[in-house]
């Protein structure tokens, strides 16, 4: 398997520090956005939309981040981070559609804003918190939506918000970061040119 990838983003790094974290057999191929590398042919056959992560499995193409990441959960089922129960798998994908369909965009709305009212996620936060009571990862034990929406929380404006509220959130946050996916995924400051 392949995966093609970026390390910046949130919708990238969720998949690269799922791989890295429990060591799948997964090449990782970085691409360039220096050199349009997502806008050639050859990646418009992986995915017409031109647009990273996309996963090659022989001659199977997946793009879309999150339904990466339950594949990759199913196909390597040792890492039980997609629950197999009717109930389980709908909680779980209850998550990955909240972080597309709610997080995602409350987020990009507040990258672009003039005016950057942090607060507008908060109510999002809210509901992480009460998710999290008595918790240690979203469903109980880890699973793919934990790395899904967490790396949300840990780009840069994600690291902005208030988590004075949100103490749950805070601490499971520092926990993800802490996983060695997260870790070995880390974009490291440019060396300073002192
Ligand atoms: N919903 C998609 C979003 C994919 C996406 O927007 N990828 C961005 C980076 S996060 C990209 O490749 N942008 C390059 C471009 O649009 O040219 C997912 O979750 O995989």
């Amino acid at each position: 398997m392949r995966l093609h990838t970026f390390t910046v983003t949130p919708n990238n790094r969720k998949v690269e520090a799922f791989v890295r974290h429990f060591d799948l057999d997964v090449e990782i191929h970085h691409v360039s956005f220096k050199d349009h590398e997502t806008k050639t042919p050859a990646f418009l056959a992986l995915n017409p939309m031109g647009k990273v992560p996309v996963l090659v499995d022989g001659d199977f193409r997946l793009w879309e981040s999150n339904a990466i990441l339950t594949y990759l959960g199913t196909k390597f089922p040792a890492t039980h981070s997609v629950p197999t129960d009717a109930r389980g798998r709908a909680d779980l994908d209850r998550w990955l559609h909240w972080q597309s369909c709610h997080l995602m965009p409350a987020m990009g709305a507040l990258k672009t804003a003039d005016d950057k009212d942090l607060a507008a996620v908060t109510p999002l936060l809210q509901i992480l918190e009460q998710q999290l009571a008595g918790r240690e990862y979203l469903l109980g034990d880890l699973t793919v939506a934990d790395f899904a929406i967490a790396a949300y929380l840990m780009t840069k404006l994600g690291r902005q918000l208030d988590y004075s509220q949100c103490p749950k959130v805070a601490a499971w946050v520092a926990r993800m970061a802490a996983l060695k996916g997260f870790v070995a995924t880390q974009v490291k400051p440019p060396p300073s040119a002192a």
